[in-house]
């Protein structure tokens, strides 16, 4: 099979960003440049995600009476299946829709992306991985999503991710790529191109579940779109 290597930019927008960013992520500006880069290589497909969530999205602190960002956690029903729920980190308000906090960072390369996706769009749910189509997050349930369907229209052998957050959109976006049935792709997290909530065992715990999941973290030192 000829190699089709497709980039995966995941929330490369102003709130996950220093210095105004209301859910800054540490050295979040850093990966710019890197991706930018990136951008330059022959990848067959270029996406880029958005958290795009509504005022009323149940993952702010501020939506739950006497909860605080970052140290609350808020117990979320799948409102296909109420018995089903798991327990979710809570946020300050991040990426609402029409605010200058939800744009792609201004320096981004965008003419270089083919695609944008939005997620995180209903109030009801978290929905920190790219692939959970709409209303079934999570558990993973059957289905395909926009970005599942793109990636195999293109023919796309391997996905590499940048972006943020590392320990949580990129790794539940690169664990559900990976775990895509029937699609046979490699699966990448590009180091340099990534910044965490958590740096430290957030970060460790990421690495680990996605290398379980049988995604590869590599550098750009490692020439990635070759092979
Ligand atoms: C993210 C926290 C809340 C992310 C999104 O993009 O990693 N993190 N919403
Ligand atoms: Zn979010």
């Amino acid at each position: 099979m000829t190699f089709k290597p497709a980039l995966v930019i995941v929330d490369l927008q102003e709130d996950f960003c220093p210095p105004n960013g209301s859910l800054a992520v540490r050295g979040g500006r850093e990966v710019i440049p890197v991706i930018n880069n990136l951008l330059g290589l022959p990848f067959v497909f270029k996406v880029a995600t958005k958290d795009h969530h509504p005022p009323n999205h149940i993952s702010f602190a501020s939506n739950h009476e006497g909860k605080q960002p970052f140290t609350s956690f808020a117990t979320i029903r799948n409102p296909c299946n109420p018995e089903e729920a798991y327990e979710s980190r809570l946020w300050p308000d991040h990426c609402i829709v029409g605010t200058t906090g939800n744009k792609l960072v201004k320096e981004l390369d965008i003419g270089k992306v083919d695609l944008v996706l939005e997620k995180g769009t209903d109030p009801r749910v978290e929905m920190y991985s790219a692939f959970r189509p709409p209303l079934v997050n999570p558990p993973l349930v059957e289905g395909e999503s926009g970005l599942e369907n793109a990636l195999k229209e293109k023919g796309v052998t391997d996905v590499y991710f940048v972006g943020l957050a590392g320990d949580y959109c990129v790794r539940f976006s690169a664990i559900d790529c990976a775990k895509a049935k029937d699609t046979g792709w490699n699966t990448y997290v590009i180091e340099e191109g990534i910044r965490c909530v958590d740096p430290g065992a957030g970060w460790e715990e990421a690495r680990a579940e996605m290398l379980d999941a049988g995604v590869k973290v590599v550098s750009v030192k490692d020439n990635v779109v070759q092979r």
